[in-house]
């Protein structure tokens, strides 16, 4: 590991080891990043004192005068680099990301291929940042729209994807002319610190300010900061509905602009014209793929009446074959939970849908002896429930499956949708008139609706996030680099008069 950090530029800081990281703060209390893998502590990272806060502010406002004043295609020939830079490190970042988070290794790597993936698409973007030419309705003028930078860009990510969903932010807002500061979670802290050794390096080779990206660490404290600063233009909050409401309440506050991605209760429904030798597969990768801790895993199944018995018994045999065990071994399938708090909650929701009704078909447990030592290792399981139980209602972020019965396709579409949240969401048919009802105004209220594919994995291109308490915000692909961009409206007067709009006559 020692080895690992090394590459990645990071320097150990505990037995006493001396520092790499000191420069992110000039505070005592330290946060300990343990592996849920092994139960490893990797290392402690410095806590952002608010004196740090202050300079990290100064000089990403400063950095921000420098910056938005290079011309776009520039901007995305230094996030080319970035790109470059993460492709050279990918292995490496990928190995961290599953070992610091527990997700596979697989989907470490894929998650640095997500970055690199984003840096393609920001440089593209960084010649395309396109307002709208309009016909004035007076002679002799015109009239057109431009995006301008925002300035100050707060990024607070989550856990489960700690560098992902950073860099979709991240690259759109530099090619969009701002500085970003980004607040990874408590728990994923070194991994941050890798991407931002990664990002200093090309800054330092193009000669451009470190204050271009800065990390910030800490509680919910240090977000704080973050959040109530009306230096911060927009805040990009990924995580859970509570954090978001609260964030978003204290950044509309002081009319910042925020962008929230949030807690989803993602369904997939299963019509009795389903193809189920594609259905079953996209479920079990839903529900226990990144140990359902992703804001996209599937949690409820909404499974037709007449193949309710079948699906059930398909499912149940698929989840016999589950290999648990270290994630960074390709030949396991399910990793461990984040934390012992993780765990408590998985058991607590479990325990909860027998009380209000539900029954088990596979039973919670924790695993225990070698190899799970860290106590984070759950069993997936799957409970039989109704679409009103509290529990079904809420975000357990763990790998329990709901299956829920339908009988008509209108039912089906209101048990999907009738649930607080609305991130994604999915139908398996090969029914022409099923699939279209589904994604039609009528259909699924998420902000993803997928036919035939399930409700995780979803493409950098297209615009990511979801509606209702998921919080309304979009990152990544399509137009979602507007959102990190001010739009300003201009007239010009060309003539010789000052006519004036809605046939006004004002003479003197
Ligand atoms: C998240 O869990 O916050 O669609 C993001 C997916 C991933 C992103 C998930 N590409 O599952």
């Amino acid at each position: 590991m020692h080895e690992l950090l090394k590459s990645l530029g990071i320097a150990q800081l505990n037995h006493g080891t001396s520092t790499g990281l000191k420069s992110w703060s000039s505070g005592d209390t330290v946060i300990d990043s343990f592996s849920p893998v092994d139960a490893e502590l990797i290392a402690q990272v410095y806590q952002t004192t608010q004196e740090d806060y202050e300079l990290v502010l100064s000089k990403a406002q400063n950095a921000g005068t420098e910056w938005r004043n290079i011309p776009a295609p520039k901007r995305g020939e230094i996030v080319r680099q970035m790109g470059e830079a993460f492709r050279k490190h990918k292995d490496n970042l990928g190995k961290l990301v599953s070992y610091e988070m527990g997700k596979s290794l697989q989907e470490g790597l894929g998650e640095v291929q997500e970055i690199i993936d984003i840096c393609d698409f920001a440089v593209g973007l960084s010649r395309q940042l396109y307002g709208l030419t309009m016909h004035s309705e007076r002679p002799s003028h015109r009239m057109y729209e431009q995006w301008h930078p925002l300035g100050v860009v707060g990024i607070i990510s989550a856990f489960n994807f700690p560098v992902a969903v950073w860099s979709w932010n991240a690259m759109l807002a530099w090619v969009c002319g701002n500085v970003c500061v980004w607040k990874p979670s408590e728990k994923t802290p070194l991994t941050a610190i890798a991407c931002q050794h990664i990002i200093s390096e090309v800054l330092r080779q193009n000669h451009l300010p470190e204050g271009l990206s800065s990390i910030i660490t800490g509680k919910a404290q240090v977000g704080d900061w973050l959040v109530s600063d009306k230096r911060v233009a927009l805040i990009s909050a990924t995580g859970s509905t509570r954090m978001g409401r609260a964030v978003g309440t204290k950044v509309a506050e002081r009319f910042g602009k925020c962008l929230l991605e949030l807690g989803g209760n993602n369904a997939i429904i299963i019509t009795e014209n389903a193809d189920l030798n594609i259905a079953i597969p996209a479920v079990v990768f839903g529900a226990v793929g990144t140990a359902g801790q992703r804001c996209t895993s599937t949690r409820r199944l909404i499974i037709h009446d007449s193949i309710y018995q079948q699906v059930k018994e398909r499912l149940v045999k698929a989840y016999a074959q589950l290999r648990i065990g270290n994630p960074l071994d390709a030949h396991n399938h399910v990793g461990p939970l984040i934390d012992k708090d993780a765990v408590r909650a998985y058991l607590s929701a479990a325990a909860q849908v027998v009380e209000q009704g539900g029954k088990m078909l596979i039973d919670a447990e924790v695993l225990e002896g070698a190899g799970f030592e860290s106590e984070c290792y759950v069993r997936p399981c799957i409970a039989e429930a109704k679409p009103d139980f509290a529990i079904v209602q809420h975000e357990t972020f763990a790998p329990i499956l709901y299956l829920l019965s339908y009988s008509t396709i209108d039912e089906a579409i209101a048990i999907q949708n009738n649930v607080p949240q609305g991130l994604s969401s999915a139908i398996f048919t090969l029914n022409l008139r099923e699939a279209e009802q589904f994604l039609s105004a009528n259909g699924s209220d998420c902000g993803i609706a997928n036919v035939n594919i399930g409700t995780s994995g979803a493409e950098i291109g297209g615009a990511f996030g979801g509606e209702k308490e998921t919080g309304g915000g979009r990152e990544s692909g399509s137009d979602a680099w507007k959102s990190y961009m001010r739009r300003q409206t201009n007239t010009i007067n060309y003539g010789t008069s000052l006519p004036l709009a809605q046939g006004i006559k004002f003479d003197f």
